[in-house]
């Protein structure tokens, strides 16, 4: 029995793992992650993020992410069934019209990144991190008549990671780049189209990250296109279910590494990818990943929007739709204000357990980066009754912050959340996991398997690896064993902790709302 790979290219690094499904024995088989800084430091990047003048912009190389793949594929297991694939949402890769030509000739005997540098018009992509387009936003947002208008026929206002507004702005800074550039590619779709060796589809889950599809038709909106710039249909992949079978691995790959002509999956985004990794192929419950976004995502029946503004509605690898809340001040500032006090995770969390839920009354507003929930584009932590010199009270300052805006930007999603699914590296922390329960008042579970994005791949790679035999299997048979929460784990809110989050979510909420009026 052959085993499923899913590989997830992240912002700092790209992670694989195989599963095997053969009979009883359900299990993570193999596993393994390359850095970006440490393992490719010759693109010289600063956790995954290219160093720019401009603190709004944020890059990466589509090059590295290439490098990164081929040395992964280099120790994929050679019994390999089917390979799908994660990748950090929104940012994109600009393709010129050699691309198809040199995808379907590369040489096993030289390395891919040799190749392959002479097919992008734009050898830097804009991340997910990228903030600097807020006058593209406005732009194509008046174009569609306004905030609730782009959200109804997008699944989001327009948010300057989105890809839409990164297109334009490229378009009118480039005019020529962009004339040139034949397809635009998501980083999901571009290593798909790696693996294929043939230009890759964009699933609906990815495609729901770029202010550019209808979601409820799940083709592209021809308004939101024109608004972004001219011709950009022709550019744009088809959009495809997340189960399309792009292809087999190339000849590059089989011969290269010796792996079999394996089905090359659609890949993903992130997020969609971690709805099924970690478990929520049914209704009732969410989850949290805290990695370097800290994001809160669950499956919604039906499509919608969010009518603050903040959050997101995707397309979900199940063919349903899936909320998402994303807050850009994840992990980097827990690192931040961990190291500011010359703490590590142990002393940070011995803080937590130190100060009182509540923290006094002290707040802080984590915006140590520009803040995509609420949209906040002047970075600097705010503090409120908060002594900067209180290293313990920043760290519990910190903490509660980050819970209470991802749970005060999700009550649109309407889920009475009975249990609570905490993924990402910082879900190994405990401590940090009490303050999400008391925030939320909900149960917090812990998964066996901790990288849920490229977890969740695997697991669409078997699913759709089945589909394509002819056998449809329900997705609670494709998550079990796999996915669900460690009842060992479970950490319980406290209800006199619960009562205090209360009262502070109003307080917090207030404090956000004064600082976005006058940032
Ligand atoms: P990515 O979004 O890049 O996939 P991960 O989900 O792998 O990120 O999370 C990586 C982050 O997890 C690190 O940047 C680190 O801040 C955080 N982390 C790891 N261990 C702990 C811990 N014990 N407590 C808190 N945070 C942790
Ligand atoms: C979601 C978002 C992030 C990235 C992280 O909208 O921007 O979660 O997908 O890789």
């Amino acid at each position: 029995m052959p085993v499923y790979v899913g590989l997830d290219s992240s912002t700092q690094g790209l992670s694989a793992i195989a599963i095997s499904v053969a009979g009883a024995r359900r299990e993570v088989v193999w596993q393994h992650r390359l850095d970006f800084d440490a393992d490719l430091p010759h693109y010289g990047t600063r956790h995954g993020v290219l160093p720019n003048d401009d603190p709004l912009v944020a890059r990466s190389s589509p090059l590295l992410w290439a490098e990164a793949l081929d040395r992964m594929m280099a120790l994929v297991p050679k019994d390999v069934g089917a390979i799908a694939g994660s990748a950090q949402q929104h940012g994109s890769v600009y393709l010129a019209a050699t691309a198809a030509a040199t995808l379907a000739a590369l040489d096993s005997r030289r390395p891919l990144v040799e190749q392959i540098g002479g097919m992008f018009v734009r050898r830097e992509s804009p991340t997910w991190m990228d903030a600097s387009t807020r006058a593209e936003c406005d732009a194509i947002t008046a174009a569609l008549g306004g905030d609730d208008a782009a959200a109804r026929l997008t699944g989001s206002r327009v948010f300057p990671r989105f890809t839409g507004p990164q297109i334009r702005k490229f378009a009118q800074a480039e005019p020529a780049g962009y004339a040139r550039t034949d397809r635009i590619h998501l980083v999901s779709s571009y290593l798909a189209s790696l693996l294929a060796g043939a230009q890759a589809p964009i699933d609906y889950g990815d495609g729901s990250g770029m202010n550019l599809m209808d979601l409820r038709a799940r083709a592209w909106a021809r308004a939101a296109l024109e608004a972004t710039a001219p011709g950009l249909a022709a550019k744009l992949p088809p959009l495809a279910p997340a189960w399309t079978v792009v292809g087999t691995l190339a000849p590059y790959w089989t011969r290269r590494y010796g792996l079999p002509a394996a089905r090359v999956i659609a890949f993903s985004g992130d997020n969609p990818c971690s709805l099924i990794g970690t478990g929520l192929v049914g209704a009732g419950r969410i989850a949290i990943s805290l990695g370097t976004s800290d994001t809160l995502f669950g499956p919604l029946a039906e499509s919608g929007y969010d009518p603050a503004g903040y959050a997101h509605v995707f397309g979900a690898p199940t063919g349903r739709y899936m909320g998402l809340v994303c807050c850009r001040n994840g992990s980097l500032a827990r690192e931040r204000v961990r190291d500011q006090y010359g703490l590590d995770w142990e002393g940070f969390g011995r803080a937590l357990r130190a100060t009182p839920p509540g923290n006094g009354g002290a707040m802080m507003l984590p915006w140590f980066e520009p803040e995509a929930t609420p949209e906040v584009a002047v970075m600097g932590a705010r503090r409120f009754g908060l002594d900067a010199d209180d290293g313990p009270a920043n760290v519990r300052a910190v903490v509660e912050a980050q819970m209470l805006a991802l749970a005060i930007h999700s009550r649109w999603m309407g889920v009475a959340v009975a249990a609570i699914h905490a993924t990402g590296g910082a879900a190994a922390n405990r401590d940090i996991l009490q303050v999400m329960a008391d925030v939320h008042d909900a149960a917090v579970y812990q998964l066996p398997v901790g990288n849920s994005a490229c977890l969740g791949a695997a697991l669409r790679a078997y699913h759709a690896d089945e589909r394509a035999a002819g056998r449809d299997v329900p997705w609670e048979e494709i998550v079990a064993g796999f996915a669900e929460p460690l009842a060992a784990t479970c950490v319980r809110p406290v209800p006199a902790h619960v009562a205090v989050y209360r009262e502070m979510a109003q307080k917090y909420e207030a404090f956000e709302r004064e600082q976005i009026a006058h940032p």
